[in-house]
């Protein structure tokens, strides 16, 4: 019997499953690809099923490149600090596409984030200045949802801001960790965790949905 009941006001969102945060990619994830047959289970046991998928234009201001500085140095934008990335998820290319063999026909909604040159946005709700939203909140409310339920990549960064984001939303968040893979940046991935505990976010895994990782 599964711990944890998915019931009509369940979305699944499924973060950032894409061809550059996995094995190869320009942003490679360590292990990124295993979230793949774990999510491929987990999607046929939900109503609403949303994907996301990090889409940045050339030139980002995200990424190192950009300001002739090196990967993963910190950078002040207008909206505050940015780690500086490798050029990544470039919208419409390869590496910006979902990963080949994620098999979710039931999605309903892709909602593309981090698409203005100058804003980062690590969270499907809210862009990294902390004000714009993307509609994600508005969709999920028309939907009936009340409880996301999240899986992806990566853990500390893309998921955990989702994570955050929901709970401020309003929505009630789980986190299915053995659905996600970690960049580990720093303590970053034991700082997200912390921050979700913090801000009441449910920890599970796969197996709380009778689904194995
Ligand atoms: C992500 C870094 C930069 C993520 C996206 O999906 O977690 N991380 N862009
Ligand atoms: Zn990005």
């Amino acid at each position: 019997m599964p711990k944890l009941d998915i019931k009509s006001d369940d979305a699944l969102l499924v973060v950032d499953v894409q061809n550059d945060f996995c094995t190869g990619g320009a942003l490679a994830v360590p292990g990124g690809e295993a979230v793949v047959p774990v999510i491929n289970r987990l999607a046929p046991l939900f109503p609403v099923i949303a994907v996301t998928q990090d889409w940045h234009t050339p030139g980002h201001a995200s990424f190192a490149s950009t300001h002739a500085r090196d990967p993963f140095e910190m950078i002040d934008l207008h909206y505050g600090a940015q780690v500086l990335w490798p050029d990544h998820c470039v919208m419409d290319t390869h590496g910006a596409a979902l990963h080949p063999e994620l098999v979710l026909p039931g999605v309903q909604l892709i909602l593309r984030k981090g698409f203005r040159p100058g804003v980062d946005s690590y969270s499907a709700f809210r862009e990294a200045d902390r004000r714009t939203p993307t509609g994600l909140a508005g969709y999920l409310r028309e939907r009936g949802t009340t409880r996301i339920i999240v899986a992806g990549l990566a853990t500390d960064f893309c998921v955990a801001w989702t994570a955050l984001d929901g709970r401020a939303a309003g929505f009630e968040v789980v986190v299915i960790e053995d659905a996600c893979r970690a960049i580990d940046l720093d303590g970053s991935l034991e700082r997200a965790w912390e921050d979700m505990r913090g801000a009441g976010v449910d920890r599970r895994d796969a197996a709380a949905l009778g689904v194995s990782a």
